[in-house]
C-alpha cells in the first residue's frame, strides 16, 4: 500500500516558483509517497557495489551472471551545471545525473535488485527524482525519490524483466519534460542471467558495449538570433520553456554534445570486434544508422525476452526508450554512426563516428576504377535539357 502525501506529481510550479522568488524550498517530504507494505527479508541476499563510469562507455559486468541474484549498489549525484552542447560555444544550464549527459549505464541481471543513492547536493536549486522504466510500481521509482538540495534518498527496485531501459528525471508537471531536456536521462541494461540470446535463441556476447545518449535541446535566442546564455538554471527555464513547447529543437546531439563521439573522441574498433551499441531517447523518436555496416542483431525496443531483429539498415528508437544493436565490423575505416533523420545528424549535431582498425577486404569492397576523367563528348544530350528560352 502507498499512502499518498500529496497531488501526485502535480507540484511543478511548487518546485519552481521558489527559484525565481529565491525563497528556499519546502522539505521534499510533502510531496513524495510512503510505501507501506510487508517488509521484504533480503539479509541473505549478496551485496555488491559498482563505480559508474561517464558514458559512452560501462562500467565492468559479467554478461553471463556468475553469481545468483544479488542487490547491486549504485550511486548517483544530480548536478546542476552549464554544458557546451557544440563547437560553437552554445551553452545549455544542464541538470545531469553524475554530470554528464546521458547519465551512466547501469548494468545488471534480470533477478537482481537495484539500490540506488540519489543525491541532491545542496549547491542545486532544484528538486529532482528518478523514474526507471525498468521498475514497477510508484511512478517507476519517481513518487519515492522526490529530493530536495541538501537531501539524499535510498532507493529498491527488483530488475525483474530484461532489457534495456530509460530512466529519466520526473519531478512533476512541466518540470519533467524539462528536466529531461536539460539532460536528465540515463539508461539500465537488464541482461538475462544467462547472457543475450541471437533470433535462434542461441547465446551471442559482445567484445565492446557503447552506450549512446541521444538528446534534443531546446536554446531560445536573443534579438540578434544568437543563442542565449544564462545565469542559473532556473533563470533558464521561461524563454527554454518556449522554445521547448515549439516542438523545434535547436540541437539533436549524441552524449551532449555535437561532436561528442567524433574525432578525438571517435568510438574505436578492430575488424571482428562484436560491438553492442545501447542507444536512448528519453524524451523523442529516432532512427540509427551505421553507414557502411548494419544492425547484425537489433533489439529495437531493447526487449530482450524478444527476438532480435537480423539485418537492418536503420532502426527504430521510441522516445522515452532504449535499443540496442549488435555489429560485428567486417571493414576498417571511419563509420558515421547518425540519426537518419539526416538535417538532426549533419545540421543539428546527432552523428558519432566508429574508427575501426583491421585490414580491407576487397570481396565486400572493391574500387574497380578510380575515379578519372570521363573522356566522352556528351553534351548534345544536354542541349535540349533548358527550362527556360
Ligand atoms: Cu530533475
Amino acid at each position: 500500500m502507498i499512502t499518498r502525501r500529496t497531488a501526485l506529481m502535480g507540484v511543478a510550479l511548487s518546485a519552481v516558483a521558489p527559484i525565481a522568488s529565491g525563497i528556499t524550498v519546502a522539505s521534499a517530504d510533502s510531496e513524495s509517497m510512503t510505501p507501506i507494505g510487508e517488509k521484504v527479508d533480503l539479509s541473505k541476499v549478496a551485496r555488491k557495489k559498482v563505480k559508474l563510469v561517464p558514458p559512452p562507455f560501462v562500467h565492468e559486468h559479467n554478461q553471463v551472471a556468475k553469481d545468483p541474484p544479488s542487490i547491486v549498489e549504485f550511486e548517483l549525484l544530480i548536478v546542476e551545471k552549464e554544458h557546451e552542447i557544440d563547437d560553437e560555444g552554445t551553452m545549455l544550464q544542464g541538470m545531469t545525473f553524475d554530470g554528464s549527459i546521458p547519465g551512466p549505464l547501469m548494468v545488471v541481471h534480470e533477478g537482481d535488485y537495484v539500490e540506488l543513492t540519489l543525491i541532491n547536493p545542496p549547491e542545486n536549486q532544484m528538486q529532482h527524482n528518478i523514474d526507471f522504466h525498468a521498475a514497477t510500481g510508484g511512478l517507476g521509482g519517481g513518487a519515492l525519490t522526490l529530493v530536495n538540495p541538501g537531501e539524499k534518498t535510498v532507493l529498491r527496485f527488483k530488475a525483474d524483466r530484461p532489457g534495456t531501459f530509460v530512466y529519466h528525471c520526473a519531478p512533476g508537471g512541466p518540470m519533467i519534460p524539462w528536466h529531461v531536456v536539460s539532460g536528465m536521462s540515463g539508461a539500465i541494461m537488464v541482461l538475462p542471467r544467462e547472457g543475450l540470446k541471437d533470433d535462434k535463441g542461441q547465446p551471442v556476447s559482445y567484445d565492446k558495449v557503447f552506450y549512446i545518449g541521444e538528446n534534443d535541446f531546446y536554446i531560445p535566442r536573443d534579438a540578434n538570433g544568437n543563442f542565449k546564455r544564462f545565469e542559473d538554471v532556473g533563470s533558464s527555464y521561461g524563454e527554454t520553456l518556449e522554445v521547448m513547447n515549439g516542438l523545434i529543437p535547436t540541437h539533436v546531439v549524441f552524449n551532449g554534445k555535437a561532436g561528442a563521439l567524433t574525432g578525438d573522441n571517435a568510438l574505436t574498433a578492430n575488424v571482428g570486434d562484436r560491438v553492442l551499441i545501447v542507444h536512448s531517447q528519453a524524451n523523442r523518436d529516432t532512427r540509427p544508422h551505421l553507414i557502411g555496416g548494419h544492425g547484425d542483431l537489433v533489439w529495437e525496443t531493447g526487449k530482450f525476452n524478444n527476438p532480435p531483429q537480423r539485418d537492418n539498415e536503420t532502426w527504430f528508437i521510441r522516445g522515452g526508450s532504449a535499443g540496442a544493436a549488435l555489429y560485428t565490423f567486417r571493414q576498417p575505416g571511419v563509420y558515421a554512426y547518425v540519426n537518419h533523420n539526416l538535417i538532426e545528424a549533419v545540421n543539428l549535431g546527432a552523428t558519432a563516428h566508429f574508427v575501426v582498425e583491421g585490414d580491407w577486404n576487397n570481396d565486400l569492397m572493391a574500387q574497380v576504377v578510380a575515379p578519372s576523367p570521363y573522356g566522352e563528348d556528351v553534351s548534345a544530350i544536354y542541349k535540349s535539357k533548358k527550362a527556360l528560352p
